[in-house]
């Protein structure tokens, strides 16, 4: 059986999260994109609605949405800003490995904080030396009695100068690289924890991205998620649930991009008639509406996919891909039909095309994803 159609609490969700886009986000999006400040008080209102904690488990007071919910939530917000989007889904996404892995005892006491007051969490894999190479991880966490003392540093960590609650993979056995990799929790107020200067980046400005520093940050061993040695694989696992999310914000930025080329073309008057007249613009707009469609029905199948359990890591990777690579195609051409227009500050064209295209970058570059695609679709070699 096959069916396209939202249920009644999907479309409910949907109308939420993009009245919330519209009403809070869209209006204060170039605000936050040119300044340094961080939209406190949009946050708040997004942790009211229940998006920052909409991945939680109900049984843990979360929202308990599935992934088609949130690649629905993913789109909306992105197309109210990327950057604020960021900021919640970063949570969402440090959350993913303790829902994945944690016990019953590690998700009431990390998880159901966060539902009671608003906070960010921050997945924190990414070290200078190991970007792409994930797992070439030089962060170590020693045992030392009951204890991990970690040591090393992370950086590009998306809420890490706001968060309360940071996911670290560490090294707990360095002679085993990829496999003495394990994944700790660790309470922002641990001794030890600096926070480094806050990134100046391109795009999704409204969001926070910082190094993290750690020097002899003693951690209980109950902290540790799953077993030692297993953190590579909670990390990948994770990725392949939360990858989805970013080609959902991907339609969300298309989508933008389209709707104000749309408008634009059909009132811009030259040589005597709107621009959208012209087949040039129409058959932008054509190619634009095909893959937003494209993306978004990529997105919807790789959630729908891990909703039932099914193994998703090549779809959320083509879902990832191929929905950042149509946001930065779409930017680029809904720029285009603005001309001088679109490149001026004073329109949101050149703010889309920013934000486009960090979406191919984070949550794992898109030449990763094409990797993690070409393993799975050739297979083995003999
Ligand atoms: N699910 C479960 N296990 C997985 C997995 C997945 N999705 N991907 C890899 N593994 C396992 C492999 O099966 C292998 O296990 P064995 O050693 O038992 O065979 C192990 O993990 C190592 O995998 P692999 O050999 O594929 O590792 P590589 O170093 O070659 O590459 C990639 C792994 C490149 C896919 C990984 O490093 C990656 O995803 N990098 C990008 C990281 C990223 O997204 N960073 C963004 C920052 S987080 S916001």
């Amino acid at each position: 059986m096959i069916d396209f159609s939202l249920s009644e609490e999907q479309q409910a969700l949907q109308n939420m999260a993009r009245e919330f886009a519209v009403k809070e986000m869209r209006p204060n999006a170039a605000k936050y994109d040119r300044g340094d400040d961080f939209p406190e008080e949009i946050m708040k209102k997004a942790f009211e609605a229940g998006f920052i904690t909409c991945n939680i488990p109900q049984e843990y007071d979360g929202g308990g949405l599935k992934e088609l919910e949130i690649a629905i939530i993913s789109e909306e917000l992105a197309a109210g800003c990327a950057g604020m989007f960021t900021t919640i889904m970063a949570s969402s996404l440090a959350f993913t490995p303790i829902i994945l892995f944690g016990t019953d005892e590690q998700k009431r006491r990390f998880l159901t904080p966060f539902t009671k007051k608003m906070g960010f969490a921050a997945f924190c894999l990414t070290e200078r030396e190991a970007g792409s190479d994930a797992g070439a991880t030089k962060t170590r966490a020693l045992r030392d009695g009951d204890h991990y003392v970690i040591n090393g540093s992370k950086c590009f960590i998306t809420n890490g100068g706001i968060a309360g609650l940071y996911v670290v993979f560490a090294l707990t056995d360095p002679d085993k690289g990829i496999r003495g990799v394990s994944a700790i929790v660790v309470p922002r107020e641990t001794p030890g924890i600096t926070i480094g200067k806050e990134e100046d980046k391109l795009g999704h400005r409204a969001s926070n991205t910082t190094e993290l520093f750690f020097e002899d940050v003693r951690v209980p061993v109950e902290n540790l998620l799953a077993r030692e040695g297993m953190g590579f694989i909670v990390a990948m696992k994770t990725l392949d649930v939360t990858r989805g999310s970013v080609g959902a914000a991907g339609v969300g930025v298309a989508r933008t991009a389209l709707e104000y080329a749309i408008d634009y073309a059909k009132t811009r008057q030259q040589f005597g008639k709107p621009i959208a007249l012209f087949q040039n613009t129409a058959f932008k707009i054509a190619q634009m509406a095909m893959e937003v469609n494209a993306a978004r029905h990529l997105v919807w199948h790789s959630a729908w996919l891990t909703d039932q359990g099914k193994p998703c890591g090549k779809e959320s990777a083509m879902a990832k891909c191929f929905g950042s690579d149509v946001a930065m195609r779409t930017a680029v051409e809904a720029l285009q039909i603005f001309g001088g227009y679109g490149y001026m500050k004073d329109y949101p064209m050149e703010k889309l095309m920013r934000d486009a295209k960090l979406l191919q970058i984070y949550e794992g570059t898109n030449e990763i994803q094409r990797l993690v695609i070409s393993r799975e679709v050739i297979g083995s070699i003999k």
